[in-house]
């Protein structure tokens, strides 16, 4: 029995076309882009160097599909911890932090030094529970500006991985923009479906790195 190959076609200007070749549209090639470009950076623990010095810069993305690909990538925080004996220097990373491009990590950068962070401290027990999830969902408030006009006031997040209880926070510009911190504050809480009950407290930067002891006063809470 004769078998038929697929025959290639005449298109009108007479070239020829596979029947089989697949039609892309342009959905499927075109990257989306993201409103801005980010940056992810992790601290390297060298006793040599200071603070400042210790940032690295990873990578920048301004597409969705290179922020699921970086993403997709890193170890998230959990892991990290648990994966300390690891040579990879990321898995050694304790602390992560995601800025817009142009913003570095430090409370002395110009962007962040009149600002400060809604904090959230999460109990030994969530490390296993709640804090890849909330850092995902972090990232994604982020990069899906989802804090409608306030996400102009948004300067990235940081992940502190460590003994004594995580830590995430969301970092802003100003921290005498009260109406968008709060905006910020309350749609961030909702995001998490964080219990109405469980406060979470808005702190300066100036006040954080001045602080005498461990803990530093709130500005603002939701
Ligand atoms: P941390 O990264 O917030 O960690 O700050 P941790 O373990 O939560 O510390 P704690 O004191 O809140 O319990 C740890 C230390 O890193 C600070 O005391 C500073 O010495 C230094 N550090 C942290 N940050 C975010 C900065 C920064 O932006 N600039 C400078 N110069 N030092 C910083």
């Amino acid at each position: 029995m004769a078998t038929s190959e697929p025959r290639e076609t005449e298109t009108e200007e007479g070239r020829s076309e596979s029947p089989t070749a697949p039609v892309m549209s342009p959905e499927q090639y075109i990257k989306h882009p993201l409103q801005h470009r980010w940056a992810l950076w992790y601290f390297k623990n060298d006793k040599n160097k200071s603070w400042t010095e210790n940032l690295r810069l990873i990578s920048k993305f301004d597409t969705v599909e290179d922020f699921w690909a970086l993403y997709n990538h890193i170890q998230q925080p959990n892991n990290r911890i648990l994966d300390i004996s690891s040579s990879t220097e990321i898995l050694k990373c304790k602390f992560c932090a995601f800025l817009q491009d142009g913003i570095k990590p430090m409370w002395e950068d110009e962007r962040n030094k009149l600002g400060g962070r809604w904090l959230m401290t999460l109990s030994k027990q969530q490390r296993h529970n709640d804090l890849d999830r909330f850092w995902m969902e972090t990232l994604l408030c982020l990069i899906g500006e989802s804090f409608d006009e306030a996400s102009e006031d948004v300067c990235g997040a940081v992940v502190n991985v460590r003994p004594k209880g995580d830590k995430i926070s969301i970092w802003t510009g100003n921290c005498q923009n009260r109406e968008a911190i709060m905006t910020i504050g309350q749609q961030y809480k909702d995001r998490l479906s964080l219990p109405l009950k469980m406060l979470i407290g808005y702190q300066s930067h100036d006040d954080t790195s001045s602080k005498s002891g461990s803990t530093t006063k709130n500005m603002y809470s939701v």
